[in-house]
């Protein structure tokens, strides 16, 4: 049971997002006061600084016996399946994304200690083929043709529905590409801009499964765990978006992020071997118009595709690191 201070309950703690946002949580929160949660343990050095517990969102119960124990003031909600994994398997990414979704909303709601915060990400995924492609609105046409968008856009209805009807502090995030080094990403269209750097360092070449010239949002983890923080840190009346925010940083190709890296580490072998994620890709748009998070809670990005290159490959050539 928390002490009385903020109190963070994190599900999904152990995939890409959640391995970096747990170690932020703990520094401003304190390690006892963040708990993290996922279906199993990680060997990320990061959780043996703090609790942790084995949960499934789906099992409501579960959720409802750590929440009345925990007593948490905030939730950050990140366990999803992603975009090519909900194709393979839309059932689970269904069940997953939705009713692990409600889960989490329905006891936030009648927790017995108040919980005043839910963070729930959404995605670009929520777009498609009839989206606006370049500088996409915040407002516009969401026609998902993937099963993972369709999820993320029910999603978003939830959490301005949880709002409206029951006053619950959701806040959310469209997040587009996450670019990180510390915990690979899990099952997305996007994880092609991860693996190339790892390829690139051991072998010295990539075959990518999306085609050379494939436009997508992007960002690089810095930017994606820092504008979260700051959403999930402002004041609820700046808030004018309750289903989901855009938020943008860069946006680039294959080719383009393959000569970038040519640029920055030298010659490797780069080739195209698009596979059934291109479809995705091109439903998706290739640059967001996030001036809504700007103005309601002053994002703004730090890193371009030249910065992110360079961090990336520093860090990727250290040996060790959590
Ligand atoms: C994916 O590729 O599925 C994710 C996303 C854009 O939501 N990275």
């Amino acid at each position: 049971m928390n002490s009385g201070k903020e109190a963070i309950l994190v599900t999904g703690a152990c995939g890409q997002l959640g391995t970096e946002l747990v170690g932020e949580l703990r520094k401003i929160y304190g390690e006892g006061q963040v708990l993290a949660t996922d279906m199993k343990p990680s060997e990320n050095q990061v959780f043996d600084s703090g609790p942790f517990q084995t949960l499934n969102v789906l099992d409501k119960k579960g959720l409802q016996e750590i929440v009345e124990r925990f007593r948490p003031t905030q939730i950050y909600h990140l366990a999803a399946i992603l975009s090519a994994a909900a194709e393979r398997n839309p059932t689970l990414a269904w069940d997953v994304n939705i009713a692990g979704f409600m889960n989490v909303l329905d006891v936030a709601k009648s927790a017995p200690s108040k919980v005043y915060k839910v963070y729930a990400p959404s995605s670009i995924a929520v777009f498609g083929p009839h989206t606006p492609r370049r500088d996409t609105p915040q407002h516009t046409i969401t026609d998902p043709t993937t099963v993972y968008g369709i999820t993320k856009l029910v999603g978003e209805r939830l959490s301005d529905y949880y709002f409206a009807q029951y006053q619950l502090d959701v806040r959310s995030i469209r997040y587009p590409g996450l670019i990180s080094y510390k915990t690979p990403p899990g099952g997305g269209t996007t994880d092609y801009a991860v693996e190339i750097f790892h390829k690139v360092l051991t072998d010295r070449k990539y075959v990518s499964f999306l085609g050379p010239d494939t436009p997508l949002p992007m960002m690089y983890m810095p930017d994606a765990l820092r504008g979260t923080l700051e959403l999930m840190e402002a004041p609820a009346e700046k808030l004018t978006i309750r289903s989901s925010y855009n938020m943008a940083a860069m946006c680039f190709t294959p080719h383009e992020l393959a000569e970038e890296i040519k640029r920055q580490f030298g010659e490797f072998e780069m080739g195209y071997s698009p596979d059934f994620r291109q479809h995705i890709a091109d439903s998706w748009p290739a640059s967001l118009d996030d001036t809504q998070a700007r103005l309601d809670w002053g994002w703004l990005p730090r890193f371009g595709l030249k910065e992110m290159v360079a961090d990336m490959l520093k860090n990727i050539r250290l040996p060790a690191r959590v």
